[in-house]
């Protein structure tokens, strides 16, 4: 383990730290203070404080070099980061004194930080993942960098329109990015198309069309300044930027062709969270991230002098889903045409660096390319997966292709060039053995293993949670933000009222804060004392917010019915976006909005029911929406969401769940105790065979006439102004096919929540639960995650003793 790492940064005082802010505001933003906008303080904020990471990214780059030892590489199409001005701050230990010296400033430090728009290079829980995965690294002093792309354009924002969602585009790029470096001098030609051609016993690949990837470095640094890894994204850019000749022509369009074309590639995040498109433009997206990443890193490796035969000594490469999955041909290729390698011992050197992280078994999820279109744009490659499916057949026989049905299975690929294989719960890693992978896992025993997912406590609680912070450094002490593990010392005080009460007030402090958020943001009145009843995440049929708001029509008409019932008084928060191309999803958010309408309209009901949806969820509202959440929804049909990690984030926040057995649900159960959790619905094996069942949808509905009337109600037009046709696929297509089973776990839903309404009513009781929710899930943070990988699948080392060694003698 790490022995008492020290902070590494001498802390300024906040006169001082005034005096950097507006210098900052004089001679970066060009501003006296007098006239200075929110956008100027907040970028003189910002800079003063990145002023304080580049010492410590600069010791840990010289450490990583003097250690020659191996670097990790995480390469990740999504890196859905959020802000960073507070991130940096708390972990820096500067939160107290940037807060204060704004204050002096005269400016409204909340405001100031909520002026920096979020970086929403992701689309959910896998790019969020991947920057809690970040900030881990950095915290244990793993030399290791973060590969990805540096989109123009983040996830799109979402609106509102008579409730239905519309898209507009995001535009984060359009003012500086503070945090990052632009290294014009690191730029790596990525090529495209043409043919390849066997030469003098060489196959040579003459590309048809290049691009540049040119890289930005965003400094990634961990609790107490003590370490700090590079996120470096890569931006295309034209091999030439401007037709000279053209523009001479007068055709000033055709001027700009080359740079427009190279730009392409990096403008826009795919918005799809899960189904692959097929598009060549995504296609290509992977192959510029992915190929710039190896040469990347190749440099740098031959740069220190090292032998390529011992590349996997060095270098670990994890693949963060399938996007990244052409990295094995590609490193192939790079060994081969670039370095002479043989075909066997360049598959067997790139083999021993990749390793590949599963987060689905949607089977849509799971990319597969027409081979037509692939051999197209990668012509190379597409010759070199032959002579990796070649290799595979020789080692495991040919029941598993890479080519099959005319496609390219980037899965399988993916599979074969990795020496492991992870899924991202137990639940998920045994599902992925038994299923989409059970032939390969029969081929190659041993080479899938788990890593439950885990999220970075310093965001997700120290920094969302202030409140609930001071309670836990007053009654553990203030070394649990990197030993997550201290917080079960909070066990033995779920006993003592002192301490319940102070839980309580802290979650109180942050209700309260919400509801005045949304007064003013949504112009809605929630009621602070009500239970807060939250499922924020990507809109899915899966994930099952139909069945939530179904549940809620129901709770209303029980009201209605029944409106002296000693009702618990709920709001029900709503938080997500759709794909833009997912008809369903789409409409489910409609009939949240409209059923809304509706129901916070009752005179009967609104002292004790409320939807609330705000727009555009995104980071920055999850660090909001979570601390003051009563009630965690985590209610997807088992065995098909992964792991979840707001789930983690929730309990974390002392939210008890509501939950199926799925992913990370039931490890979290297993953590929290079986009574601070309130679990109903099917397992994976059930829905299985349920699903079997002939009209089992039909069936449930009809044993259930709760449900009965609720689709009812929708399909006659209560919702959506007499309009009959609004939901009627949606209401047929839960008779009819109902493939994720919200009419199967309706009932038992219900129940549970009539549970929740009793447990919550008694107020010590449920935060005895909240609180030791949060004492319980210590093993969620992503520093055990992070560590899992370390010694499992990296053989990668901390520095930090080494650090701490090296300062002791200094
Ligand atoms: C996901 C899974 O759906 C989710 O359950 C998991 O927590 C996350 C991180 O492992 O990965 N897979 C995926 O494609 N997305 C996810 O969020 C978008």
């Amino acid at each position: 383990m790490i022995a008492m790492p020290t902070p590494s940064i001498s802390a300024p005082s906040v006169d001082d730290f005034s005096a950097a802010i507006l210098r900052h505001l004089k001679l970066s933003l060009g501003k006296d203070p007098d006239h200075a906008s929110l956008y100027d303080w907040r970028m003189s904020l910002a800079l003063s404080l990145r002023d304080y990471v580049v010492d410590p990214w600069f010791d840990s780059t010289r450490k990583t070099y003097e250690a020659r030892g191996k670097r990790v590489y995480y390469l990740s199409m999504e890196f859905l980061i959020g802000r960073l001005i507070e991130d940096v701050a708390v972990n820096l230990g500067l939160e107290e004194i940037a807060e204060d010296a704004i204050t002096a400033l005269g400016q409204h430090y909340g405001d100031v930080v909520a002026n920096e728009p979020d970086a929403a290079l992701g689309n959910g829980g896998l790019g969020r993942l991947a920057a809690c995965f970040m900030d881990s690294l950095s915290t244990l002093g793993i030399p290791a960098y973060g590969y990805g792309i540096r989109y123009e354009h983040g996830l799109f924002e979402q609106h509102f329109e008579d409730g239905a969602q519309i898209e507009t585009a995001e535009t984060w790029l359009s003012q500086a990015h503070v945090w990052e470096f632009e290294r014009p001098e690191v730029a790596y030609p990525i090529h495209f198309g043409g043919h390849v051609a066997d030469e003098n016993g060489k196959t040579v690949w003459h590309a048809g069309e290049t691009v540049m990837a040119s890289a930005y470095d965003t400094p990634v640094v961990g609790w107490q300044g003590r370490w700090a890894n590079t996120l470096r994204l890569w931006a295309a850019k034209p091999t030439t930027n401007f037709d000279l000749e053209s523009f001479n022509r007068g055709d000033y369009i055709a001027a700009s062709a080359p740079e427009a074309l190279a730009r392409t590639i990096s403008r826009v995040l795919y918005p799809d969270d899960t189904t692959d498109v097929g598009k060549e433009l995504r296609l290509k997206q992977e192959y510029f991230f992915t190929s710039a990443s190896l040469q990347d890193l190749l440099r740098r490796f031959l740069s220190e002098g090292g032998a390529l035969k011992d590349l996997s000594d060095h270098v670990a490469i994890q693949l963060n889903d399938t996007h990244p999955a052409i990295a094995g041909p590609e490193l192939v290729r790079l060994l081969i045409d670039e370095h002479q390698f043989e075909v066997s011992q360049a598959i067997t050197t790139a083999r021993a660096c990749l390793a590949y992280t599963n987060h689905t078994l949607l089977p849509e999820a799971l990319e597969r390319w027409p081979e037509d279109l692939f051999a197209r744009v990668l012509p190379r490659h597409h010759r070199i997966i032959q002579l990796i499916e070649a290799a595979h057949f020789a080692t495991a026989g040919d029941t598993v292709r890479i080519f099959e049905h005319g496609e390219v299975k980037m899965g399988e690929l993916a599979f074969v060039m990795a020496h492991h294989v992870n899924g991202v719960s137990a639940l998920h890693s045994e599902l992925v053995k038994e299923t989409v992978f059970s032939d390969l896992n029969a081929a190659y025993p041993g080479r899938i293993i788990n890593q439950t997912n885990g999220i970075t406590p310093r965001r997700w609680l120290y920094s969302c949670n202030r409140p609930l912070r001071t309670l836990i450094n007053d009654t553990i002490g203030t070394a649990w933000p990197d030993n997550l593990d201290q917080l079960s010392g909070l066990t033995p005080h779920v006993d003592d009222s002192a301490f319940l009460e102070r839980f309580q007030a802290a979650k109180d402090t942050n209700k309260v804060q919400l509801a005045n958020w949304l007064k003013a943001r949504n112009g809605v009145s929630i009621d602070p004392a009500a239970m807060f009843d939250v499922q924020i995440k990507r809109i899915h049929e899966y994930k099952r917010q139909l069945m939530n708001l179904l549940e809620t029509v129901a709770l209303w008409n029980d009201i209605r019915a029944k409106p002296n019932g000693g009702w618990t008084p709920r709001v029900k928060l709503f938080g997500g976006k759709a794909a833009p191309g997912y008809v369903v999803a789409k409409e489910i958010i409609h009939l949240i909005n409209d059923a809304a309408r509706v129901i916070n309209a009752d005179p009967v009901t609104r002292e004790f029911l409320q939807i609330v949806y705000p727009e555009n969820y995104n980071v920055s509202m999850a660090e909001m929406l979570i601390p003051a959440a009563d009630l965690s929804e985590q209610i997807s049909t088992a065995g098909k969401e992964a792991s979840g990690t707001g789930n983690m984030k929730f309990a974390l926040n002392g939210a008890p769940t509501i939950g199926t057995l799925d992913g990370a649900n039931v490890e979290i159960r297993d953590c929290v105790g079986a009574e601070n959790f309130f679990l109903f619905g099917l397992t994976a094996a059930e829905v299985t065979a349920r699903r079997a069942e002939p009209d089992y949808a039909r069936t449930a509905i009809a044993a259930s006439p709760r449900l009965s009337e609720v689709l009812d109600q929708v399909k006659s037009g209560l919702f959506s102004g007499g309009d009959t046709d609004r939901y009627v696929n949606l209401v047929n297509g839960l008779y009819d096919h109902d493939y994720f089973l919200v009419t199967c776990d309706f009932d038992a839903y219900f129940a549970a929540q009539r549970q929740v309404d009793t447990a919550f009513a008694d107020s010590r009781h449920w935060t005895r639960m909240a609180a030791l929710n949060t004492a319980r899930v210590g093993w969620f943070s992503s520093d055990r995650t992070i560590s899992g990988y370390a010694k499992d699948i990296w053989q990668a080392h901390s520095l930090l003793e080494q650090r701490d060694a090296d300062q002791n003698v200094a």
